[in-house]
């Protein structure tokens, strides 16, 4: 109920005509009555790591601890000791409209040696009429003064559109970089090997297509995607897994996707969708089926404590953090997912893991789909025992 009190109207309202059974709660719990502006985490024992933020959307810890994250509207920013800075700001030339925008960003395996960092963002090529461009950027950090500088256009070109421009960023173990792109809500370029629009790539460090990709002299490396939102390498087998917004409204209900990518493989989009299967295409490992909804985004495989080898992601519609545990006993199935943090501090973007050990999860109330507190944007930490206790 506390959360429900939000306007001050209200609250004026409920003391004046309730004032002695106010009293009364207060002498039990008063800073709750009064909280305005609770942000959910009392309930937790979690801590805020940043807040008034709009939109983060993608997250990387950098060796030396400082957390980097974009924010969709044109800034990247730097927790460093619990200070939040804006590091880049690219708001004059990203476009953000409806779910476009600065969106993804990682750093370099050797980021501490040679400082790149990895930013992709939508521009309007033109703006009457309206043409959204999406495009991967270098920057290179100075190491006295920490400042960015920038380095090279990574790739420009691909079509964008206000929804499934997709973008998670993601060095793997083969020190390739992966970036996933949505269908642009056409989901006939999902099936179309002459553009880019609903695959995951695969490409070297500058940009360039690897000699050894899986389909010779193209960067795709897995097609038929419709929004794939987070990447996660496997720390210890290097497999690589997605999460996928599945078909919405497009094709009835839900039937959100985990994939576990291997090259060359065809992800169904628009043709099957849900547990169905077709010769040649890939039925997801696991999905939310025709009820629910997660909206995945971002996700990691943790790596410390008692979820350890899980694979966790957030959800925006499902406004949730889920854990995805993996068959001990065979790699590529899921078990089951659970839910956490349900309804607790609304849409959820994504997730990283800390060198503590500690969960950073970032909320995504003020990306036009949400119902923002005055905190909102957050980064909230959490520890797996502050999650599992609340749940
Ligand atoms: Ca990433
Ligand atoms: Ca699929």
């Amino acid at each position: 109920m506390k959360r429900n009190l939000k306007s001050s109207t209200l609250n004026m309202h409920i003391a004046s005509a309730c004032s002695v059974l106010f009293i009364c709660l207060c002498l039990v719990s008063c800073d709750e009555w009064f909280d305005d502006d609770d942000d959910g985490l009392n309930d937790f024992n979690g801590q805020v790591y940043a807040d008034h933020l709009d939109t983060p959307w993608e997250l990387e810890f950098a060796p030396d601890g400082r957390l980097f994250f974009t924010q969709r509207p044109g800034v990247v920013s730097v927790i460093e000791n619990g200070k939040t800075n804006v590091w880049l700001k690219l708001d004059s030339v990203v476009a953000e409209i409806g779910e476009s925008g600065l969106l993804g960003v990682t750093l370099h395996p050797d980021f501490a040696q040679n400082g790149y960092v990895y930013v992709g963002y939508t521009y309007a090529a033109s703006k009457s009429p309206l043409k959204l461009v999406n495009k991967l950027v270098r920057y290179k950090e100075d190491p006295a003064t920490k400042a960015p500088m920038f380095d090279m256009v990574v790739m420009d070109g691909i079509a964008g559109n206000y929804v499934h421009n997709s973008g998670p960023l993601e060095f793997g173990p083969d020190g390739k970089l992966y970036w996933a792109i949505g269908e642009i809500f056409s989901p006939e370029l999902a099936q179309d090997m002459n553009v880019l629009n609903g695959k995951i790539l695969r490409m070297n460090d500058n940009g360039s297509i690897p000699s050894d990709n899986p389909f010779p002299a193209s960067y795709i490396y897995s097609l038929g995607h419709r929004n794939p939102q987070g990447l996660a390498f496997h720390p210890e087998n290097g497999a690589l897994w997605s999460t996928e917004h599945g078909p919405s409204e497009e094709q009835g209900c839900c039937m959100d996707e985990i994939n576990l990518i291997k090259p060359t493989a065809n992800y169904g989009w628009p043709i099957i969708r849900g547990s169905q299967t077709q010769a040649g295409l890939e039925t997801p490992v696991y999905h939310s089926g025709d009820t629910t909804t997660w909206a995945p985004t971002g996700g990691i495989f943790v790596t410390q404590g008692d979820w350890k080898g899980s694979f966790i992601f957030t959800g925006l519609r499902g406004q949730a953090l889920y854990r995805a545990t993996i068959d001990p006993n065979d790699a590529t199935k899921i078990q089951k997912v659970d839910r956490y943090l349900y309804q607790k501090f609304g849409r959820l973007r994504n997730v990283v893991e800390g060198a503590d050990g500690k969960l950073y999860i970032a909320v995504s109330n003020q990306d036009g789909r949400g119902d923002p507190k005055t905190q909102d944007d957050r980064i909230i930490i959490l520890t797996q025992k502050q999650i599992e206790k609340n749940n």
